[in-house]
């Protein structure tokens, strides 16, 4: 969508961007409730009428136009990968690929749907799995080497469905951008994940009193090439590394897991930055203080304990680590940007959400631009630390545009803003109420 101003073209997302005042006065010629000639010149733009124009809240972007693919001007590229849906191709490299939202519409995020997330290269497979060795060492009293062998027979097997989100999730919505991949709400997966508690294996190894803190190692190289250096090697509290839902795990939905997801090992860190959870898994060593790998300190997947200035620099020095993932909700069974027949009166909706370590309590959808809620039904998760689905309906009293408006609320009552807050360098943390356009006839 692009729009005529003097001799400039440019896209609506870029003006509104620079200049929201003139953006809105160019478009639409008003500032205020949305009549007359500006409501049939947003109505033109958008290729239809606007049941609800006079409940839409002063100065709001079409969501039409403000979604993040909608902002590259252009369509997404997209990943082309043996046994992958079409994903939408973040970068090629590192190789990054994020889910559209409406494939996440299975309970159980298959192989062909979960997004992929590479900070470096992606290590040469291991002709037999069996030889694979991962090193528990650091403030332990028996340093471990185990093959996967080792660890099937050594320590209880558990099978549990573990949401995995990247600390970026929805990074796109920041405004300024901030660097990063531009995701929107697809860097999640909710997957069935068959391994070993970390926590039995750091008790064989006999962790000291002084181990406080993990330090995870994988075999992926760095992208310069450099063997001394770490694409990422990230680390956790020692309380979340004793979490029962804290794996080491070997199989993906009931598979070996796929390589790009970490064959044949990796951990998996349920609610807590997908950073944490290393994949091609060799080393995890126990520290008495905070580990200093690639992805430590300083604004790496670190939040503002006091909000700064947007758009600010900062060099992260007093900011926290990001533990527990902020409440969200994705749609999936409509795309945005769906057009339905004439006709259609209403909607049946399906999602999906989460909160991290926390669960959810409900979710709510509005298609009269946050005017009236209506409660969506949750269902419970299928164990802790799994999303939970939600379904519910919605009435559409006439044809035409419409906004799709959901947000979860987490179980200690934190519910999605309208905008993201705490702004940071790296975009973390960013979980707004979503807005999905649909088209009746
Ligand atoms: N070894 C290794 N592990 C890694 C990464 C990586 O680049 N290398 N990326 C991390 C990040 S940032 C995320 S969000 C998840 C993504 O996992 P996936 O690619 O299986 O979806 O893996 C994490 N584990
Ligand atoms: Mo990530």
């Amino acid at each position: 969508m692009t729009l005529r101003h003097g001799k400039a073209e440019r896209s609506i997302q870029e003006l509104y961007r620079d200049d929201p005042e003139r953006a809105d006065a160019v478009a639409f010629g008003r500032r205020g409730a949305l009549k007359g000639t500006a409501l049939a010149a947003m109505g033109g733009m958008l290729g239809a009428a606007i049941p609800f124009a006079g409940r839409m809240p002063e100065g709001t972007l079409p969501a039409l136009f403000a979604r993040p693919a909608a902002a590259q001007g252009a369509a997404p590229a997209v990943l082309r990968m043996e046994g992958k849906a079409p994903l939408i191709l973040q970068q090629e490299r590192p190789l990054v690929g994020e889910t559209p939202e409406h494939l996440l519409d299975e309970p159980v995020t298959s192989y062909a749907n979960f997004f992929i997330r590479n900070n470096g290269g992606i290590p040469d497979p291991v002709a037999d799995p069996r030889t694979w060795k991962l090193r528990i060492d650091g403030e332990v009293n028996t340093p471990l080497e185990l093959t996967m062998g080792d660890l099937e027979s050594r320590f209880p097997v558990v099978t549990r469905q573990l949401q995995m989100e990247c600390g970026g999730n929805g990074r796109a919505f920041f405004a300024p951008q901030t660097r990063g991949n531009q995701w929107g709400n697809g860097a999640i997966g909710n997957a069935e994940w068959t391994g070993v508690r970390l926590r039995d294996v750091l008790q064989a190894a006999g962790a000291k009193e002084t181990a406080r803190y993990t330090g995870h190692f994988g075999a992926d190289p760095h992208l310069s090439g450099a063997a001394d250096r770490a694409a990422i090697s990230r680390g956790m509290r020692m309380a979340k590394a004793m979490d029962e839902d804290t794996l080491i795990v070997f199989r993906m939905n009931g598979q070996p897991i796929p390589h790009i997801h970490g064959a044949p090992l990796r951990l998996l860190v349920p609610g807590w930055p997908g950073s944490l959870s290393q994949k091609w898994l060799t080393r995890v060593t126990l520290l008495s203080q905070p580990h200093t790998g690639a992805g430590m300190g300083g604004t790496s997947y670190r939040m503002p304990v006091r909000p700064i200035v947007p758009g600010s620099n900062n060099n992260g020095a007093d900011f926290a680590d990001m533990e527990s993932m902020p409440v969200r909700s994705i749609l999936s069974s409509h795309a945005h940007g769906t057009r339905l027949p004439a006709g259609t009166r209403s909607l049946d909706l399906r999602g999906a959400a989460w909160a991290g370590d926390l669960t959810v309590r409900a979710v709510h959808a509005s298609v009269d631009f946050g005017a009236t809620w209506t409660e969506m039904q949750v269902a419970a998760p299928a164990n802790r630390h799994a999303w939970q689905r939600w379904t519910g309906r919605v009435a559409l009293p006439s044809d035409g545009y419409y906004e799709i408006w959901y947000r979860a609320t987490d179980s200690e009552g934190r519910m999605q803003p309208h905008a993201p807050a705490n702004w940071n360098p790296q975009g973390y943390g960013a979980n707004p109420i979503s807005r999905a356009a649909i088209l009746v006839g």
